[in-house]
């Protein structure tokens, strides 16, 4: 018999239209698209429009909510490109999959990116830009109130290794994220337009990015969406290592679907991956695990902090 339901939305995945129309009852599942020569984890597979524009059918296909377009590498070291350049990889496909009734995020540090993705049909901006944001970025956000997140990190891909140095790792964070969340909000961004992200891998060692794991409920309790973006980073590698080898990227996705599954359970509105059904399938199991489907996971998020339920999700 089953006993548990089967939420109607679970039947069309990556086709929600908008932001306002994400399910807000479970944790979502934000498919990552690297149109890139150079990414860590997917390198160069997808840097041609077509690829890209068929990789990204696929992620809604196998249940992304979301898809997370980006044209520039954030890896530790990689090179930065021009905005123009950025533009030339990306909005073609953002165009096709908007056309396709994805949603779509455009993971970009140009707010001149941020700006043309929106107009071609992109719903939110993913900015990993951090402490350097731009204000250019904050006042393109505000201006648009275009669903926003806002992911930790210190310095520059370049430069962050060398800035993981924190008294307490989540404290400095957490404060960090919200000093951020405040300069946006003072441009007039609606609080609830703003997810936040520890910024796993982002100026963090190791160990750091499991301690931030362990306080998603700290993050969560601000009242903001969370995002999780651990997705085949080096801490899994490091994690599974094998005669002093980390495991290869491609290696990391059962850990990585654990890690959704937990951030699941915890109440994250969303996870990043770069293979997404495991990841769907562990986000449908945990919510069976806990019994019911929330009354609602994010109601309205945004600033205040939430009373949940249940306590710690
Ligand atoms: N990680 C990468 C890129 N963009 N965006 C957010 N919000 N959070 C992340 O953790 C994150 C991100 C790392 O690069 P990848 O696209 O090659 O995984």
């Amino acid at each position: 018999m089953e006993t548990t339901s089967r939420p109607e939305h679970r039947s069309r995945p990556g086709r929600w239209g908008s932001f306002e129309e994400l399910p807000t009852g479970r944790t979502l599942v934000m498919g990552v698209l690297n149109v890139t020569p150079d990414s860590f984890s997917d390198g160069g597979q997808y840097a041609g429009h077509e690829a890209a524009i068929t990789h990204g059918l696929r992620l809604t296909a196998e249940g992304a909510d979301l898809v997370d377009v980006g044209g520039e590498s954030t890896r530790p070291g990689s090179e930065r490109i021009t905005a123009a350049e950025e533009q030339r990889r990306i909005l073609p496909v953002v165009e096709a999959l908007a056309a396709a009734g994805a949603v779509l995020s455009v993971d970009t540090l140009h707010a001149a990116t941020a700006a043309a993705a929106l107009d071609a049909g992109a719903h939110l901006v993913n900015d990993v830009s951090g402490l350097a944001v731009t204000p250019e970025m904050v006042e393109l956000v505000a201006e648009r109130q275009a669903p926003y997140v806002l992911t930790h990190t210190r310095g520059t891909p370049e430069t962050m290794d060398g800035l993981a140095v924190y008294d307490d790792v989540v404290d400095d964070v957490l404060a960090e994220l919200e000093s951020l969340r405040d300069r946006f909000v003072a441009a007039g961004l609606a609080p609830e337009r703003i997810v936040l992200d520890p910024g796993l891998g982002f100026a963090k060692r190791g160990a750091q990015n499991w301690e931030l794991l362990r306080a998603l409920p700290r993050f969560i309790a601000t009242g903001h969406r969370v995002l999780v973006g651990a997705s085949r980073k080096r801490f899994l590698g490091t994690l599974l290592e094998q005669d002093g080898t980390a495991r290869p990227a491609t290696g990391r996705d059962a850990a990585t679907a654990a890690i959704s599954a937990l951030s699941a359970h915890a109440g994250a509105w969303a996870v990043r991956v770069h293979d997404v059904r495991p990841s769907a399938d562990a986000v449908a199991a945990a919510h069976a695990w806990r019994g019911t489907e929330p009354a609602l996971l994010h109601p309205g998020a945004g600033g205040t902090a939430r009373t949940a339920g249940g306590g710690d999700r």
